[in-house]
């Protein structure tokens, strides 16, 4: 048995990449002092792999932005409106796909599968033309060659690609790029050709797509373009890697694909290869790349609970390697420098190198024995004891309220229409409420004022005034526009789910656990690791102080569990709906806590309701189950004329309308401007009972919307949504817009409304 990763993270152990790539955007570093940069942090990560006794390390892995993107560059994919550029300047116009420029568009940017990591969509059409351009691949092997390595080039699979891209701008909208397979396979062929030429003995074609729901067509499209590529002459041998769930039925296409070798995911998503492996004979005269260590959670391995799912494939394929599940990508990079947690729990924890030294732990254990594993075995045992046995992960508190959860503690107490009658005469609201999503901008001097408390240049209650000064300000500006629910802005708050995480008992923050979200874009997941509670109030004092600088209705403002799970490191010994709950108990202890402070409309966001929902079909009604509960937990513990919101962007809902009416808000917000209202229409189409504000102002560009376009947008949500349950606000938080704009739009916003609503009246 052999060790090997599928790719690792690129941005360096200071994030490197991201301050070499910004610095060439903004002039300050030269594309030959980039080239350099990236270069040197492949170089740094092979030795790295090597010398912790990995046997084949990955290769062209590395991108500049995003290696979906890399893979359009190398099967010629460039859309029209980038050709010129690309040609004039590679790297340039390879930004230019990526962020678009003054005058053009880039490419539409969406999530890799359930992963936080965005990738490039490509554009495709039937007059599309591919031409093989290895370059890439190919001067990245020979990099890692000429140190001596045994590399794997890691290629984007031909189904992937053509699955995962789109229409192009020009060309119908039920065009399928699955038809351009035949068109594709002889670039792949020639890519192929030039790898072989270059020295690659293996080469590694990924197909996660073929972890989803697949219909009998597309299943044949994939053994068709197997066969062809297995029947090349001149290729090396071909491993197929799959990860991030089962293969299922594309599971006996690809193990008697006339190829060389299969990489399938052992961890929990996967665990249902296993017998379906075996019940199609395994994969006799192949390597199977056994991803036994879990490439996207940051725990630390159980050893013998993997050991013993490899020594049970040893029967199953001729050559059994040991690998992660997946990329390292999605994993920080080292443990090493985390200083603020506590040594003992920091050993419960394996981020890309800790994981790539599991990987070659067991393929020692399983090529030469346990025997020589014997003090690595005994480590890891004292780990997992340590963790299972913590008060950490086991408050006894915590549990037995979460077991005493009943089903009417996740149910508001009164029906929707009686709540609404309640809430109308308690908040006194105009037809077409005017609201915002909840974050004004942050500013310079906000961040300035973060940095100083951290480096302890002002004290916490020099940090108090500033914060009370922005929200002063925040609140009086919506006042003086006109808007009927105010907020106070969340000048506090860093990153959404951050700030919480930083709170609440039970979770782990990190200093240096960067992970790529999309080109230079980085996070710092927090981590789940324990029990969840909440010692104090989190957002109390900063709301009631908005609300006592206004005798119109603040709302309170806080991020939902399903969000606080998406965007964080989950635990991976309870079940993720038990996770959930904790998190909803804590919340819901805020709520009430706001709610007895004086505030009367609470907002719980939940952005990332539709972007976790499970790959396959089959897994989406137990996830929306728990995660609609939990929402639900958080938020009914509140008197009927207590007004709950939620929001929700980055996504079509027309898949998840029943669960967004499942959450009973009585308020919900979505991201809807650039689509023109199309979710009121889908909220009509559903029969949604509730209040709803589609955006109409959309907050991911500076342009500033006039009032008439903004009181057309709400003309058309009238025809989808009645008068009396329509709101006005924008499509999101605007924490990433200027005050300039922002301030013109708001007062557009209120026009737009009060226009509408003289129109409603009559007048
Ligand atoms: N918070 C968290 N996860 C998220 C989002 C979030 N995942 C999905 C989506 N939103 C990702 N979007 C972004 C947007 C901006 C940035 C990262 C992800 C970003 N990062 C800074 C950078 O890389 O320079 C660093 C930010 C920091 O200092 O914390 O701008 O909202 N958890
Ligand atoms: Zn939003």
């Amino acid at each position: 048995a052999r060790s090997t990763v599928h790719g690792y993270p690129r941005q360096g152990p200071n994030r490197e990449l991201k301050k070499a790539i910004e610095g060439y955007w903004k002039g300050r570093v030269t594309a030959d002092a980039l080239r350099a940069t990236a270069a040197e942090l492949r170089r740094s990560n092979w030795k790295q792999l090597a010398e912790a006794g990995i046997h084949e390390v990955p290769t062209g892995d590395f991108s500049y932005y995003d290696h979906v993107l890399d893979t359009t560059v190398m099967v010629g994919a460039i859309p029209e409106r980038h050709r010129a550029a690309v040609e004039a300047d590679a790297l340039g116009g390879y930004f230019a796909m990526a962020r678009g420029t003054q005058d053009v568009a880039p490419l539409e940017m969406t999530k890799w599968f359930d992963t936080n990591y965005h990738y490039l969509v490509a554009e495709l059409g039937p007059d599309t033309v591919f031409t093989a351009d290895s370059a890439k691949q190919v001067a990245e092997l020979k990099e890692a060659l000429a140190l001596g390595l045994t590399a794997r080039p890691v290629l984007v699979g031909p189904i992937t690609y053509l699955l995962l891209a789109k229409p192009g701008p020009a060309v119908p909208a039920d065009f399928e790029p699955l038809t351009l397979l035949d068109r594709l396979l002889p670039v792949y062929a020639e890519i192929l050709a030039d790898l072989r030429a270059a020295g690659a003995e293996w080469v590694q074609i990924d197909e996660p797509a073929l972890v989803q729901d697949r219909t009998p067509a597309e299943l044949k499209a994939a053994e068709r373009a197997y066969r062809e590529i297995g029947a090349l002459a001149d290729r090396s041998r071909v491993l197929i890697a799959s990860y991030f769930d089962r293969l299922g039925d594309a599971l006996p296409v690809l193990a008697k694909a006339p190829v060389e070798g299969l990489a399938l995911d052992f961890t929990e998503s996967g665990a249902a290869n296993l017998d379906a492996l075996a019940a199609v004979g395994g994969l006799p005269g192949k390597r199977l790349v056994a991803g036994v260590v879990n490439g996207r959670n940051i725990w630390v391995n159980d050893l013998e609970k993997s050991l013993s799912t490899l020594a049970t494939l040893l029967g199953l394929a001729d050559r059994v390697d040991v690998a992660a599940s997946c990329s390292l990508l999605h994993v920080p990079l080292d443990t090493a420098p985390e200083r603020d947690i506590e040594p003992q729990i920091l050993r419960w924890l394996a981020f890309a190198k800790q994981k790539t030294a599991e990987i070659v732990t067991l393929a020692k254990g399983l090529a030469q024995g346990t025997g020589t594993i014997t003090a690595e075995l005994a480590a890891n045992r004292a780990d997992l004891a340590s963790r299972a046995g913590s008060p950490i992960t086991h408050d006894p508190a915590v549990r037995s309220r979460a077991a005493a959860v009943t089903e009417a503690d996740a149910r508001r107490a009164q029906p929707y229409t009686e709540r609404a009658a309640a809430q109308r005469a308690h908040l006194g609201l105009p037809l077409l409420p005017t609201t915002t999503i909840g974050s004004f901008p942050q500013t310079g001097e906000l961040r300035t004022a973060r940095a100083d408390l951290r480096a302890g240049r002002i004290d916490a209650a020099g940090y108090e005034e500033r914060i009370k000064a922005e929200i002063q300000k925040v609140v009086s500006f919506q006042e003086k526009t006109g808007i009927d629910v105010l907020v106070h802005g969340e000048p506090e708050r860093n990153d959404m789910v951050q700030y919480f995480a930083e709170q609440l008992t039970g979770y782990l923050a990190t200093q240096h656990g960067w992970v790529q979200s999309y080109g230079t874009r980085y996070v710092r997941p927090p981590i789940l690791a324990g029990d969840i509670s909440r010692p104090e109030p989190m957002t109390v004092p900063w709301t009631r102080y908005a609300q006592s600088l206004t005798s119109r209705p603040v709302k309170g403002m806080l991020t939902g569990p399903v969000t606080m799970l998406a965007w964080s490191f989950v635990r991976d010994d309870q079940p993720l709906g038990d996770t959930a709950r904790q998190v909803a108990l804590a919340l819901r202890d805020e709520v009430h806590d706001l709610e007895t402070s004086g505030t009367s409309v609470i907002q719980v966001d939940e952005p990332a309701l539709r972007e976790t929902l499970p790959l396959r079909a089959a897994d989406h009604p137990a996830y929306l189950a728990w995660a609609t509960e939990a929402f639900r937990l958080s938020t009914s513990g509140v008197r009927p004329d207590t007004q709950i919101h939620t929001h929700m962007c980055y996504a079509e809902f027309g898949d998840i309308v029943q669960a967004i009416d499942d959450l009973d808000a009585d308020v919900i917000s979505l991201e809807a401007a650039r689509s023109h209202m199309q979710v009121a229409r889908e909220l009509a189409a559903h029969g949604y009972p509730r209040e709803a504000g589609p955006g109409v102002y959309d907050i991911h560009s500076p342009r500033v919307p006039s009032a008439e376009e903004a009181a057309d947008l709400l003309r058309t949500g009238l025809k989808a949504i009645p008068a009396e349950r329509l709101w006005v606000n924008p499509d999101c938080g605007l924490k990433t817009r200027a005050w300039p704009e922002t301030r013109a739009s708001l007062e557009n916003l209120v026009a737009a409304a009060r226009t509408v609503r003289g129109e409603l009246s009559g007048s």
